[in-house]
């Protein structure tokens, strides 16, 4: 899986660990583990060991128990590992008193995924997005690390130490960076802003779902787009939005935005929310799901779970069963998947034929709202005459020398523009 490795000067060997609790049954916990190492291989480390305890709750004062604290020193000795990541998110403390004890240097699941996002970031929104997260996760972390160094130089003398001043010094700087990054933020969501008004009244399908199920490679065959496509967890960050090609009349929008998954850093959500405003604003969601993975119904339920957080749980949606090419591909499995999920498209993004059908259902949906009828366009409208083409399809047409007697289908709000341009022709 070399090849997966996204190109880093530190590939590091790691422990992951997890505490499991009892309400986590065996299953979930090695999903979850499993899961943490692939995040890792996206930052191109190398997972060389997995050790969990069970516990009724977590150590307050390192996560796991004294024994378990014991045991992972030997096995990052024994294993030549010089990185810990834990499964949860574990406070400043915690993190700072395994590093204490063991000698690696810990990340939790937050600062892992904070860190993938932080290289995968590509435009200035999303770079200031993950740096404001970033900031802040790091705040009370550097306390901790200064608490350690304070308590190191404190010499006799009942003063500050060295590490506390530094402290306050970067404390400021991090809350002017934070002002600064919302700044820069807030311009960039009015420019967005007018972008999605000027989109508001057009057919809008959004794909959403966990990460890696393949929503960018079905952009990719919707839109022909070129979006960014690859075999690691949030590939994509930035929501892209495009016109379904070749074009239904009238257009429909599709937007690939970034991926969710299993405990996904709340703060993080909450940043990437007007991101993600794109899918809550269409109307219809395309909720796509990696059926090879053996982890589907899980991946499926955190999406319905991150969708619902974000106020998206009543708009439309249609599941779409990808990578069937990978699985057994027969009448039985479509049949067994067809009875669970009534409605669902069963698919390979990978299929030209599969991409035709979806594209067919999409435009099936959106259909059913489109209303019929006729409009009278005198020659010297050229605007109204331009409005039509843009919103409307044209199912029949009779021209005289006045104008044309078109009959339209259209949205009911493509059909009021033509009006208003009709009207405006009056004047
Ligand atoms: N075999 C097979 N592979 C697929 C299919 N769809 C996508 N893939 C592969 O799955 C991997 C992930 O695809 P992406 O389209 O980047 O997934 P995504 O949902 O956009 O992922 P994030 O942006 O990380 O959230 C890539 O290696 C794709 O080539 C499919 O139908 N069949
Ligand atoms: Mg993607």
């Amino acid at each position: 899986m070399h090849e997966l490795h996204e190109t880093s000067s530190e590939a590091r060997r790691a422990i992951a660990v997890a505490v499991q609790t009892p309400d986590v049954d065996d299953e979930a916990l090695e999903r979850s583990l499993a899961e943490l190492e692939r995040l890792a291989v996206t930052l191109g480390h190398r997972v060389v060991g997995k050790v969990h305890q069970r516990r009724a709750h977590f150590d307050p004062g390192h996560y796991v128990g004294a024994g378990k604290v014991a045991e992972l020193k030997a096995r990052i000795e024994a294993d030549e590992a010089d990185l810990l990541l834990i499964d949860h998110e574990i406070s400043p403390s915690q993190a700072r008193n395994l590093e204490k004890e063991t000698g690696a240097e810990v990340l939790d699941r937050t600062a892992v995924i904070l860190e993938i996002f932080q290289r995968h970031a590509r435009s200035r929104a999303a770079k200031a997005q993950v740096e404001i997260v970033r900031l802040e996760y790091m705040a009370p972390r550097m306390r901790e690390q200064a608490k350690g160094q304070g308590d190191r130089q404190r010499g006799g003398i009942g003063g500050k130490g060295e590490g506390e001043s530094k402290l306050e010094l970067d404390r400021r700087k991090i809350r002017d960076r934070i002002k600064e990054l919302k700044e820069q933020l807030e311009e960039l969501e009015e420019e967005r802003r007018t972008q999605r008004a000027r989109r508001k009244d057009l057919r809008r399908a959004a794909l959403v779902g966990y990460t890696n199920a393949g929503k960018s490679t079905l952009m990719r065959a919707l839109t022909h787009s070129d979006v960014y496509i690859a075999d690691k967890l949030f590939a994509t960050l930035e929501t892209t939005v495009r016109t379904l090609e070749p074009p239904a009349r009238p257009p429909i929008l599709v937007s690939d935005t970034v991926g969710f998954i299993h405990r996904l850093p709340h703060d993080l959500v909450a940043s990437f929310k007007s991101t993600l405003d794109e899918a809550l604003e269409a109307s219809l969601l395309l909720h796509v799901v990696d059926a090879s993975d053996p982890a589907w119904r899980h991946e499926k339920r955190v999406t319905e779970q991150v969708l619902a957080e974000i106020g998206a749980a009543d708009v439309p949606r249609l599941v779409v069963m990808n990578k069937i090419d990978r699985v057994a591909d027969d009448a039985a499995t479509r049949q067994a998947l067809a009875l669970e999920l009534p409605g669902a498209v069963i698919m390979s993004a990978l299929r030209p034929s599969d991409v035709a059908e979806l594209r067919h259902v999409l435009i099936e949906h959106f259909a059913k709202s489109l209303v019929v009828e006729e409009v009278l366009v005198p020659h010297t409208n050229a605007h109204a005459l331009g409005e039509v083409y843009q919103s409307c399809e044209v199912l029949a047409e009779a021209w005289d020398e006045v104008g044309g007697r078109l009959q339209v289908r259209a949205t009911p709000e493509g059909l009021a523009r033509v009006r208003r341009a009709l009207e405006g022709d009056v004047g």
